[in-house]
Formats: structure tokens, sequence, C-alpha cells
């Protein structure tokens, strides 16, 4: 078995300057980072590049044009196996999520590399009470399409996944490439037979004044988070017996 590598992937689209704190806090804490520029066109791009001439630990990516939150990480993915990376740890570009614990997470994943490492969010005063609702259905529907496989969050991008198991489960189908990307990552890998450990990790929602930045839509978002768990669950019909007989038999991703 090849040693197991490891980056901090970073998918970024009009964050204003929190991507710079997100870059600069993930650098403190780990040697390689990437980031994946998504068709920004706030300039970010330019500052990134910038920052990246100077510190060679940093790389940008970009696309031409706004692909999509899991078009980005594919992209970053593809380019980080061709260079010998086995996983990378996904982090959000607004400065939600917390770089100190990437050694954690990245020792973690270390130990165990058939594993995916999760991010469990542990909210504070801040968190919308509408999102951490959301978040329970997402994750009861989850929980259903992986017969209770230990997933403790279904939504929370601060994770660290083997790069060729999730290359492997997002090509050949055209979903995942959006805000659908996280749920149904951790529901495929799972299918797959990756088993999930949970590791508690804060989660911070800033206001508008503090730079924060949103892109999901509850209308637009919650349409395709829903149409995600149609079609998972239909594929979880199917695959249900086997399914069902590895969970008797303790077989990945149900082994203690
Ligand atoms: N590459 C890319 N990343 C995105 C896009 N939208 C969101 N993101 C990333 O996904 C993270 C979460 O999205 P965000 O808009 O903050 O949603 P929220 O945190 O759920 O409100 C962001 O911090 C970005 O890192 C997109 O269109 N393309
Ligand atoms: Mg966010």
């Amino acid at each position: 078995m090849t040693a197991a590598r490891h980056l901090v992937l970073i998918p970024s689209y009009n964050t204003g300057p929190k991507v710079y704190e997100t870059v600069r806090a993930a650098l403190a804490q780990w040697h390689d980072v990437w980031v994946v520029v998504d068709g920004s066109t706030d300039g970010t791009a330019e500052g990134l590049q910038r920052l990246a001439a100077e510190d060679q630990r940093l790389r940008v990516l970009l696309l031409p044009q706004n692909r999509g939150k899991g078009a980005a990480v594919l992209l970053g993915l593809h380019a980080a196996l061709a260079e010998g990376y086995t996983h990378a740890l996904t982090m959000d570009s607004d400065g939600q999520h917390p770089a100190e614990l990437i050694p954690h997470f990245m020792q973690a994943s270390a130990e165990r590399p058939d594993t995916m490492v999760l991010g469990r969010p542990v909210f504070d005063a801040s968190a919308p009470l509408l999102r951490v609702r959301g978040r329970r259905v997402s994750n009861w529907w989850t929980n259903l399409e992986t017969l209770g496989a230990g997933i403790g969050d279904s939504l929370y991008g601060f994770r660290v996944y083997p790069i060729a198991e999730l290359i492997a489960v997002m090509q050949g189908q055209p979903w995942m490439r959006r805000f659908d990307f996280d749920t149904e990552a951790v529901v495929r890998l799972a299918w797959r037979g990756v088993k999930p450990v949970n590791l508690d990790a804060p989660v911070k929602y800033l206001k508008a004044e503090e730079g924060g930045v949103s892109h999901f839509r509850y209308g637009r978002d919650n349409v395709l988070l829903t149409w995600m768990h149609t079609r998972l669950m239909l594929e979880f019909l199917l695959r249900l017996p086997l399914l069902a007989l590895r969970r008797v038999r303790r077989r990945p991703p149900f082994q203690p």
C-alpha cells in the first residue's frame, strides 16, 4: 500500500475577502493547500494567485465559469490524484469552518486511511434554527439510505475523503456537482464500503456585517436536495438486500 498523502482542498465561489483569511488559516496548519476558484467574479482569483506566487505551499486552480461546489471539488481531486495525493480535507472558503482542527482530522485519517473522517457540527447561538432543523431532516434520510452506517452529519463540508474512492462515486453520473455534493458523497461512499469516522467540529454562522456570505438558496437548493434524496432512496431500495446482508455480516461500512 502507498503511504497516505493529504492536502487541504478549498472550493470557493464569490466569498470576498473571507477566502484570504480561510487560506491563511489553513496554511498556518497544513503544508499543502489548494483552492479551486469556481468562476468567481469578485477579484479573489487574482488575489489568490498573488498569494500563491509568494507561497509555494498554496496552489490555485481556476474554473472560468461557475460550475458548483461538487464540480470544483472533483476538478481538484483529479489534479490531486495525478500528483500522488491519497486524501483531501475539504473545507468551506467562507470562514465558517475550524482551520485549527485540520491537523486533528488529518491525523485521524492517517490512522485509518480506509475511512472518511466527517466533521460533526457543534453549533453556537449564531446558527439559524431553520438550517439546524433542515439538517435533522437530511440526517434522518441519510441514516435510512445507509442502513445506519454511522454518518454523524450529512451536510457538514469539513471532512477528509479518500480521493480515489470519491472520484469513483462521482464519475459516470451527472449529479453531486452543486449543493447535493456533501450528502450524496457520504451516502455513496458508505454504499461503497467506506466507513465514517465522526469528529466534533464547531461551525460558525457569520453575519453579513462580519463578512458572512452564503450561496444557499432555500427554494432552489431544497428542491435540489429533495430530488437528491428521492433518487438516493430509489437506488437504496435496489441495494437494500445486499446492504442488509453486509450489515448482518458486519462487512464494510458496518464493521466495528
Ligand atoms: N466551487 C464552488 N463552491 C461553492 C459554490 N457555492 C458554495 N461553494 C462552497 O461551498 C461552501 C458552502 O457554501 P455556502 O454558500 O457558504 O453555503 P452555506 O454555508 O450552507 O450557507 C462555500 O464556502 C464555498 O466553499 C459554488 O458555486 N462553487
Ligand atoms: Mg457558508
